[in-house]
């Protein structure tokens, strides 16, 4: 039996991440991928100081803010917080979910899931949606590929949105979608396009279909 769900304001649609590691000029790739399209964006800065981090979430924060786009910061709740971002993404080994929702009262709280299981264990501790990859292979991030068939195991078992990552480009964002996922992640199929509004546009009409 799921306990009560939190209700934010998190809806699936098409979602970059931005790595100020990988591509420095991450401002501008988000400004780019909104007027593609993009509905939600995320900065995973792994690496950075906190002040740099922060500074930057400011940033994206205003963007986002005037664009309508929900804004999540990965893994740091503190940031998130005093970024006013609407949420934070956890990796299984950040913040529990628990303690992070008593911190960011009415904000999204988004966690990565590497299987059925942790898929299931985020749903009962009260995430507002799963991430779940890598889906394919990808250089972004070390993992083993989990498949397609993954993500209609989890579609079966779990009510919160799924947002699909790893390696999702245009060739099979479709399949990611008809399997179950409710929205597509990238990172390089968008980030690293010589016409990133192009890209994102093309991944966000695929995503509303
Ligand atoms: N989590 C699972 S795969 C991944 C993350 C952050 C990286 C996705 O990057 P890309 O370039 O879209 O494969
Ligand atoms: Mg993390």
């Amino acid at each position: 039996m799921i306990k009560e769900l939190s209700k934010t304001s998190f809806k699936a649609g098409f979602y970059l991440i931005v790595c100020p590691e990988i591509t420095p000029n991450c401002v501008k790739i988000v400004q780019e991928a909104i007027k593609g399209g993009a509905e939600i964006v995320q900065l995973r800065a792994k690496e950075m100081a906190d002040d740099k981090v922060f500074a930057l979430a400011k940033r994206i924060r205003a963007i986002t803010k005037e664009t309508g786009v929900f804004f999540i910061i990965n893994d740091r709740v503190d940031i998130a917080l005093a970024a006013d971002a609407d949420g934070v993404h956890l990796g299984q080994d950040d913040l529990p979910i628990k303690a992070a929702k008593q911190l960011l009262e009415g904000k999204t709280i988004g966690i990565s899931t590497h299987s059925l299981k942790e898929a299931l264990k985020a749903q009962k501790e009260g995430a507002d949606y799963i991430g779940l990859g890598p889906i394919f292979h990808t250089e972004t991030k070390q993992g083993k590929a989990l498949g397609i068939e993954m993500i209609t195991r989890v579609k079966k078992a779990i009510k919160i949105p799924i947002v699909a990552i790893g390696g999702i480009n245009k060739n099979n964002a479709e399949g990611i979608l008809k399997a179950g996922a409710d929205s597509i992640a990238v990172v390089s199929a968008v980030c690293n396009a010589k016409n990133v509004k192009k890209a994102a546009q093309e991944l966000a009409s695929l995503n509303r279909l």
